[in-house]
């Protein structure tokens, strides 16, 4: 393609840039790039609200690990955009999001607002289009500043600039420079601690699974006799490894739970240990020792002290750690007896147990993840939603790879998971990737539903209908208060996933599953199951989330 206006050479940059897939909805301020994009190779993807774009190209973010990217209308199309850029920000998800803006000089159109204000308020970077002569450098430094700073960058695009004539520029990309490698006398000191520890827990976090730091950890686990645990962000870096605890916080399982407590010293590489990790603090003894590994400074620290503090990459920390170990020597069994691994698993979520007598009509939301993890192919990816039901997915639903592991929590909003299936769904669309929601998330989401079914992507959604607002009944009901604000009449989402040109199901029983077996066989496009659960069986971790405000 020709060089033409610098609404097509932003496009044609990113395009070149190796941007293969958009997510966004078109209007007149972002038409034209769009376009370039497009011309340049790229897929474009609709979605049905600018949300959605921006939570899909999350969830595709967070599946390849590469940069999301989004193009919406400027005003209303980014006003659209924030609560699902928010999580992206705080998910700390590389991403550009291309937005049309209102020219400088048209100080009373109706689109007009502080578009840079809006989006660094959400923690967004705000970037722009300076000049046609300059469109290649600001698409181009959008990207980089994406990816250095993994976060949203957002590229305002004037309006009146953007059809002014452009060439574009020769680039010269350059490679992300490495991250800190560890001090030595920190390593020296680490690994002094962890040769000296009797009961030793490696818990790795998001950094960990962006580092790639899986196969470093069960090795240093080994040398040292360490017990694995992740934070929530981080479920499946250590799947089927005969001595990893699962989820540390909340959702781990009691005997977990009583194992991670009993550590005396406590390695993290890349979580921050917030209070879902560590259970306001009661997951980690009083007396443990703790070391802590970051690329970022600022979360060592950040909820207990640490003894040792490593600023560096988890993956090149763990491997500065085993050479260390093995220049003192040190091998230990530690705590991985035949024993222990037996022990554990006997004793994860789905061997502890309950009694399974919902309510006439209603089907046990522990049953409902337990068979869909029986029925479900392993290699599969999960979406988590936000509410009282978050907790079953998350105890339940095995994946086997934290890539394929989507927790949409990060600020803690209902409604962006579906979004996020189907960007992971657009991304690895060979294997089954469930939206996990509450009926509040559906409804908040519901116009992706078409998106899905447009796509043809192979998207599970299984709503865990309770009729309600559950985390608010359940907080709420306990202290008295009238609780009929947060709940509602059965609606059939069934129907409406049937409307959308999904399949849809009701479940009221395991024995209505027997529809899902049949599209996972075949999964040519979305299917959601509406399943009415027992509005009256909540988790024990949700007392916790009640505590944090
Ligand atoms: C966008 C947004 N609105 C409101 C809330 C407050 N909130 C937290 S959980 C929840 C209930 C969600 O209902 P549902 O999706 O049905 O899940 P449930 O709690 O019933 O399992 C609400 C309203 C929020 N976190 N995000
Ligand atoms: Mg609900």
């Amino acid at each position: 393609m020709g060089s033409r206006t610098a609404a097509h050479v932003v496009g044609s940059t990113l395009a070149s840039l190796g941007v293969d897939t958009v997510f966004g909805l078109a209007g007149s301020g972002n038409f034209a790039v769009t376009n370039a994009l497009v011309e340049g190779g790229a897929r474009f993807h609709s979605s049905r609200h600018e949300g959605g774009a921006v939570a899909m190209a999350d969830g595709w973010a967070r599946t390849t690990g590469r940069p999301g990217v989004v193009s919406v209308h400027q005003g209303p199309g980014l006003t659209n955009t924030l609560t699902a850029l928010a999580e992206a920000s705080k998910a700390r998800t590389p991403m550009v999001v291309l937005a049309g803006d209102t020219p400088a000089r048209a100080l009373r159109s109706n689109f007009r607002i502080d578009q840079h204000g809006l989006v660094r308020a959400v923690g967004a970077a705000p970037e722009l289009l300076y000049g046609a002569q300059s469109a290649a450098a600001d698409a181009a430094r959008a990207l980089r500043r994406a990816e250095l700073e993994r976060r949203p960058v957002v590229l305002m695009l004037p309006i009146d600039v953007q059809p002014q004539p452009a060439d574009p520029a020769a680039l010269n990309p350059q490679p992300l420079p490495p991250l800190p490698a560890p001090a030595e006398a920190a390593i020296a000191r680490a690994a002094d601690v962890l040769a000296a520890a009797e009961r030793p827990l490696l818990i790795a976090g998001r950094g960990a699974v962006l580092a790639g730091a899986g196969e470093a950890l069960e090795a240093l686990a080994q040398q040292t006799g360490a017990l694995l645990a992740t934070s929530a962000m981080a479920h499946g870096l250590f799947a089927g490894l005969p001595f990893a605890l699962g989820i540390a916080g909340g959702f781990a399982a009691p005997l977990a739970a009583e194992l991670m407590a009993a550590s005396d010293v406590v390695v993290a590489f890349g979580a921050t240990l917030n209070m879902w990790t560590t259970r306001h603090g009661a997951l980690i003894a009083p007396d443990a020792e703790l070391v802590q590994i970051d690329v970022d400074a600022g979360a060592i620290g950040a909820h207990r002290a640490a003894g040792v503090a490593i600023v560096a990459d988890a993956l090149a920390a763990a491997q500065a750690l085993r050479e260390r170990l093995d220049d003192l020597g040190h091998q230990s069994a530690g705590r991985r007896t035949a024993a222990l691994a037996d022990e554990i698993a006997a004793h994860r979520w789905r061997d502890e147990p309950y009694e399974d007598a919902p309510a006439p009509g209603t089907i046990d939301p522990r049953t409902l993840a337990i068979a869909l993890d029986d029925l479900l192919p392993a290699d599969r990816a999960v979406a988590v939603d936000s509410g009282a039901f978050s907790g079953w997915p998350a105890m339940y639903l095995g994946v086997a790879d934290p890539r394929a592991w989507l927790f949409c929590n990060a600020f803690q909003s209902v409604g962006l998971a579906l979004g996020a299936a189907i960007g992971a769904a657009v991304a690895r669309p060979e294997r089954i990737t469930v939206a996990a929601l509450g009926d509040g998330g559906a409804f908040l989401a519901l116009q992706e539903l078409e998106t899905a079914a447009r796509l043809g992507v192979p998207v599970l959604v299984v709503v865990w209908d309770d009729a309600a607002y559950g985390a608010e009944v359940h907080h709420f009901g306990p202290m008295g208060e009238d609780v009929a604000i947060a709940q509602f009449p059965d609606a059939d989402l069934a129907a409406i996933a049937r409307g959308a040109g999904a399949q849809g199901h009701t479940v009221r029983s395991v024995d209505d599953l027997g529809p899902v077996a049949d599209w996972a066989t075949d999964p040519t496009g979305p299917c959601l199951l509406d399943a009415k659960v027992d509005p009256g069986i909540s988790g024990a971790w949700l007392e916790e989330a009640f505590r944090t405000g």
